[in-house]
């Protein structure tokens, strides 16, 4: 149980009331509360069960929703939920993900029509039943026609990889065609998060018409959603949604910050800007003369790029990453963040003698041509059979290869290590005597990822204690879009490695990113190194290092936080005080 959590029974809330026509204050209370649970950089639940009384401190959250965290922290459920959910029909919210259909168009099917979810609005469509319905005339009859056959097609949010790959496939094709003068990428997947919901695009061109053709005829198009001269949307044949903006040239710094969100910090903007005056919106920063127009005739302070319009704000520019729920003055002018550049080293790699697909040699290769400083190899131990782990004396003998391969390639750091599983009950896969010959060890989970919380918090506090363990790698195991991985107490993990010197690993793999943003926020604020790791298994495993620098850059780190953006003398300290030495 986590934040996201709360924040899906609060959204529950607030659509239950709303299709129950109950009054409008209730439902926004609730939305506001599951905005505040999602924003949060305190672990609710966590809270909920040693504080409860401080839960209504935060902003957002009042009191009558706080005795409902907790009554859901300690019993699993709310009473007044179960209730709601039996006065709605469970297939009716689906409907409020149809393009264009609100809740008040959702209670008269129902209530006046008796549609209880989107097979019966399909049949009830098919017969012609929504005639003389008030509000339903034809054109939003066949919109919810186009509306059930989008929803048939979307797919949920999709993992950052899989939404960069078309937004880079739909930027070359633009750009090949020469229909765009500048385009970038905006909205989530600017923001890095670990998954995207549609990717935004915003452009300037010369010829509008024709780059929106350009567009929607790009190939992997499966079905133009809209299109006109300043915005189209196109789904694609994996189902991902792509929206393009085109605005004039001098306004593009104002449309790419109000396109790259999140929503919260535009919120936030233009609060600043009505505070002085005045106003905010795509096309540019305005004097607020109390006129509706927004694409003005008049001229624009500031709307070029984004650096001038937080300027002419009194700020300085936030990186995309930080522009989530968190006031101005974290976000804008912090302290540099960590980037690709930064990372030195890699130290968590698989070679043939595990799962990997590079044998030794090349995988020290390939970290070297990366400019790399120092390399450890990691492959698995003993009890991960399926992943071919070392036996102890094949783990043994490696520790001679890598000896040789450092001596052979030259020029780049070779630490013999492991990464070894944590079991069960948080101790280790291989005894201390041998853990104690490798330079470098990372203690994962593997197995057993649905163990009860207190049982899995126990087990990785134990291995963080463990006193010849480095890092702690992908700590919960969750897969993003996959599995949820174990249910941690991420404060009692982050206390147990801040104790004992061990540092937490962000997984870069976009399958991973394993800790997640809100947890190496965590971490960092306690004081404990992160480590991004590429977990390389093939030859193109390094390339996956953005998204996890990605994710530490949106924890706030910088490159003092990252072990593998120190320099070699101190990365290696680090490494040999833990042995001792
Ligand atoms: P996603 O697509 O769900 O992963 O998340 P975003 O953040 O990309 O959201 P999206 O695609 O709905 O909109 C892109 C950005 O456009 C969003 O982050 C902020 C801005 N935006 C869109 N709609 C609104 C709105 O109603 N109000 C404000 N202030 N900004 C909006
Ligand atoms: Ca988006
Ligand atoms: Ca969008
Ligand atoms: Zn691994």
């Amino acid at each position: 149980m986590g934040n996201e959590d709360i924040v899906r029974l609060f959204e529950e809330f607030a659509v239950l009331l709303e299709l129950t026509g109950a009054n409008s204050f209730r439902v926004l209370a609730n939305a506001k509360v599951a905005r505040a649970a999602e924003a949060s950089t305190i672990d609710l639940v966590h809270l909920a069960r040693s504080d409860p009384k401080a839960l209504s401190n935060i902003d957002g959250i009042g009191g009558g929703s706080a005795a409902k965290i907790v009554e859901f922290v300690t019993t699993g459920a709310v009473k007044e939920l179960i209730e709601l959910r039996t006065q709605v029909p469970a297939g009716l919210p689906a409907l409020l993900g149809l393009p264009g259909v609100g809740p008040k168009s959702v209670r008269l099917l129902w209530q006046e029509r008796g549609i209880v979810d989107l097979a019966s609005l399909e049949s009830a469509l098919a017969e012609g039943r929504l005639q003389g319905l008030a509000g339903f005339g034809p054109k939003k009859i066949q919109n919810l026609h186009d509306g059930i056959a989008f929803l048939k097609t979307a797919v949920g949010r999709v993992r950052i990889d899989d939404a960069l790959v078309v937004a880079e496939s739909a930027i070359t094709h633009l750009r090949d065609a020469g229909v765009v003068d500048q385009i970038e990428f905006a909205g989530s997947l600017r923001r890095g998060k670990e998954t995207i919901g549609d990717v935004d695009l915003v452009a300037v061109a010369a010829n509008a018409p024709r780059a929106m053709e350009s567009f929607c005829s790009m190939p992997g198009v499966a079905k133009v959603l809209v299109t006109g001269p300043t915005k189209s949307s196109v789904r694609m044949e994996d189902g991902i949604q792509v929206d393009l903006r085109i605005v004039p040239e001098h306004a593009f710094g104002a449309a790419l910050l109000y396109f790259t969100g999140s929503k919260e910090h535009n919120v936030l903007l233009r609060g600043r800007a009505q505070q002085r005056g005045l106003r905010l919106n795509e096309y540019g920063l305005f004097e607020d003369d109390g006129l509706d127009a927004p694409q003005d005739r008049r001229a624009p302070l500031a709307s070029r790029t984004e650096k001038e319009l937080y300027e002419a704000l009194g700020l300085a520019w936030a990186e995309p990453e930080l522009r989530e729920v968190r006031p101005l003055d974290e976000v804008c002018g912090h302290a540099p963040l960590v980037t690709v550049a930064d990372i030195r080293a890699e130290l968590h790699a698989h070679t043939t003698e595990s799962d990997g697909s590079m044998p030794l040699l090349e995988l020290v290769q390939r970290a070297k041509d990366r400019g790399f400083h120092t390399l450890a190899v990691t492959d698995h131990s003993r009890s991960s059979v399926q992943a071919n782990g070392l036996s102890i004396d094949r783990l043994l003998r490696q520790i001679d290869a890598v000896r040789e391969a450092e001596a052979r390639v030259g020029g780049i750091r070779v630490l013999a290590g492991s990464e070894v599983d944590i079991l069960v009950d948080g101790s280790l896969d291989y005894p201390d005597d041998v853990l104690a010959q490798l330079d470098l060890v990372v203690a994962s989970p593997h197995a057993s990822l649905r163990q009860a919380p207190d049982l899995a918090t126990a087990r990785l506090v134990r291995a963080a204690r463990h006193p010849l363990v480095h890092i702690l790698g992908h700590p919960t195991g969750r897969l993003v879009n996959g599995r949820p991985g174990l249910e941690l107490d991420m404060h009692a993990v982050i206390a147990a490695a801040r104790e004992s010197g061990v540092a937490l690993e962000i997984n870069a793999h976009p399958a991973r990113l394993d800790l997640r943003d809100l947890h190496a926020r965590m971490a960092i604020e306690a004081g404990v190194p992160l480590a991004i790791d590429c977990d390389v298994h093939a030859r193109d495993g390094f390339d996956v290092l953005g998204y996890g620098v990605q994710v530490a850059r949106r924890a706030g780190a910088g490159p003092e936080q990252v072990i593998n953006a120190w320099d070699a003398a101190r990365l290696h300290a680090w490494i040999a005080a833990r042995r001792g030495r």
